[in-house]
């Protein structure tokens, strides 16, 4: 694995963004590092790291297996150190969104009670969730029933007896319900399932790695029921429901005579207060003292995504996007909330003179601006965002003017789609049932996560979806992947020279584009959904139909729960390289003399990418890093589906 990992140059010649080429010649021209630079002096990675083979969850060791030393000092074997690693990683993602949660929530509690100055947008969010949740409606206000809801996403992150999840009573299918109850996963609070997770695989815990891997599905499904889905709604209840908008994205947005302000993170509540500081005209007025032109906004990672999908605001890039946009030497400041900022961003950040600012206590950045909101202790919540606004258009009196390179690549994009869009735009989930069931739509693929350096930044997502668009399969996507998708051009109505031809007809009527950006990671809840009323629509278990959960480029702990939680509803992964897992190589055949081979195996590549999970969930996860293959892998998948239920 590691002599293919890609050096500065293949990334130059591979990555689709033009703009990203002319930003890693720049910034090296400068003497400046990125990650590409740290990744290259990371290599060769340590092996054992790459196969999780390698126990850190005590002081005696670290351990590492091989054939020479099977079991950890304690006893454990391969089996229970690579299923423990993985959980861990699922929980700490967990954790990730159920704090982004909270944050939301609680803001929601702290408007309902008017200690928070915000209005809640998502009326319709509010009454359709009061009625899912079978709340009294009558005489009630909109703050009064937002406040009920909030109170019990609270508890379905935090509950501790045995109860189910709220939301997932609410929303996922029967047959999902009655499978994960037989199998004994049905899971009480992402608080719980974290404490549980750990608990088991710490030093003289859990010694059965299918009881862990039992724990891991459970923990899955609180990621996906009270964090995933806790956080997209509320999003929806404290500042609406997305509706489709063009707008336009990519580093060229950004203005040499402007100020450029980047905003960064995965949670949109105090950006939404600075963007109404910005607005004001003494504001915008102080811009033009210091000789600006105006005000550019521009998106990174999921707040970025979030604005994009509310109002339009145009993003520039993703996690590993984030260096090259502050080597345009253009950045004022960058206003960063919760998760994926890299330090390397502050780090490159003082060679361009960026300000940053952080606004969550959970994100310090020594050396940054730090004004953080508390939705347990909003007073200052306006005077902060002011001072936050003022703050980043001052910075644009000191920029260093002589390092400004913005690459001009500015692309047409249409974002902003929201469950109920969707299916609006394709006339009712009825119409879009028989689109697929008559082929003019292949199949549904989710394309989403984060970049990994470990691919020529951004090409696995561009190289997967072209290939997929031109085999008529839609694609909805979400967080990193859509940045580079949005980039790339393929979310707009102008890619439909890509499409085969049953895509394009839909382009034509329907006015969508062939790639749907859903919103941020969070907002993986609006294809689920999607998937579901499908499924319903047509009788059709999910796990028969011909759709694919697709991660090109995992990074993030938090992309091992997004794939899960498809996987617990039966729509099988693809991954674009192997989770920390030991590929299982094929052995030479005992007493063999003519150099045969057998299948290799373990545990549990065999259980998640084999027979087991198969068997179990009706869904397995693929591993695929070379691109044009994982498309094939994907149009076999949906191929397969489709003629098992006999559609052409
Ligand atoms: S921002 S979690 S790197 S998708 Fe949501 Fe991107 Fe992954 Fe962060």
């Amino acid at each position: 694995l590691n002599a293919d990992m890609p050096d500065k140059n293949e990334v130059l010649q591979k990555t689709p963004n033009p703009a990203t080429k002319v930003l890693i010649e720049k910034i090296t021209a400068d003497g400046n590092e990125t990650y590409l630079d740290r990744f290259a002096s990371q290599q060769p990675q340590c092996s054992f790291g790459l196969k999780g083979t390698c126990c850190r969850m005590c002081q005696w060791g670290p351990c590492r297996i091989s054939e020479k030393s099977p079991r950890g000092i304690c006893g454990r074997s391969q089996d229970e150190i690579v299923i423990s690693n993985i959980i861990r990683a699922l929980v700490s993602g967990l954790a990730a969104h159920g704090r982004h949660a909270h944050e939301i929530i609680y803001t929601i509690k702290g408007v309902a009670e008017g200690k928070i100055n915000l209005k809640l947008k998502g009326t319709d969010r509010i009454i359709d969730m009061a009625e899912k949740l079978g709340l009294e409606i009558n005489n009630k206000t909109l703050e009064e029933l937002a406040g009920e809801i909030a109170d019990i996403l609270v508890e379905d992150l935090s509950r501790m007896n045995n109860q189910n999840i709220r939301l997932l009573e609410v929303f996922a299918p029967q047959e999902r319900k009655d499978l994960w109850s037989k199998l004994d996963i049905l899971p009480r609070s992402a608080a719980y399932e974290v404490m549980e997770a750990l608990h088991m695989t710490t030093l003289g815990s859990c010694t059965d790695w299918k009881a862990i891997a039992g724990q891991e599905k459970r923990s899955a499904l609180a990621y996906c029921y009270s964090t995933l889905f806790g956080s997209s709604l509320a999003t929806e209840i404290l500042f609406g429901v997305p509706e489709p908008k063009e707008t336009e994205v990519n580093y060229g947005i950004m203005k040499e005579d402007h100020v450029n302000i980047l905003v960064h993170g995965h949670s949109p509540v105090m950006i939404e207060k600075v963007l109404e500081k910005i607005n004001l005209p003494e504001i915008q007025q102080l811009a033009k003292d210091y000789g600006a032109k105006g005000i550019v906004i521009g998106g990174l990672c999921c707040t970025g995504t979030e604005l994009l999908a509310r109002y339009g605001i145009p993003t520039v890039t993703n996690i590993l996007g984030q260096e090259f946009a502050i080597g345009t030497g253009a950045v004022d400041c960058v206003v960063v909330d919760m998760q994926c900022v890299i330090p390397g961003m502050k780090i490159l950040a003082d060679c361009y003179g960026t300000k940053i600012i952080t606004t969550c206590n959970s994100n310090r950045i020594p050396g940054a601006v730090h004004l953080p909101f508390d939705p347990e202790k909003p007073e200052t919540l306006d005077e902060d965002a002011y001072i936050i606004a003022k703050t980043a258009v001052e910075a644009y009196k000191d920029r260093d003017r002589s390092k400004i390179k913005i690459p001009k690549e500015i692309t047409k994009a249409y974002g902003g789609w929201s469950f109920e869009s969707i299916v609006k735009a394709f006339g009712g989930i009825k119409n879009l049932a028989k689109l697929l069931k008559d082929g003019t739509l292949k199949g549904i693929a989710t394309v989403v996560g984060c970049n990994s350096p470990k691919v020529a930044y951004e090409s696995n997502h561009v190289t997967i979806v072209k290939k997929l668009l031109e085999w008529d399969v839609l694609v909805l996507t979400t967080g990193c992947s859509s940045h580079a998708l949005l980039n790339a051009g393929l979310c707009s109505q102008e890619a439909s020279e890509l499409c085969g031809n049953g895509l394009k007809a839909i382009i034509e009527q329907y006015n969508v584009p062939p790639v749907m950006a859903v919103g941020g990671c969070v907002d993986n809840t609006r294809t689920l959904r999607l998937f579901m009323a499908l499924t319903e629509e047509m009788g059709i278990a999910i796990k028969d139909m011909p759709f694919m959960f697709v991660g090109p480029e995992p990074g993030n702990e938090k992309t091992v729960g997004q794939g899960l939680s498809f996987l617990m509803h039966g729509v099988s992964n693809l991954v674009g390289f192997p989770a920390p897992i030991p590929v299982p190589m094929p052995k030479p055949v005992k007493g063999s003399t003519d150099g045969e081979m057998e299948r290799g195996s373990n545990n549990i590549a065999d259980y998640f990418g084999g027979n087991g999970a198969l068997e179990e969930l009706g869904a397995k996860i693929y591993t695929e890093p070379y691109p044009e293959l994982a498309a094939q892998t994907i149009k076999m998948h949906i191929k397969r589906k489709r003629n098992n239920l006999g559609w052409k």
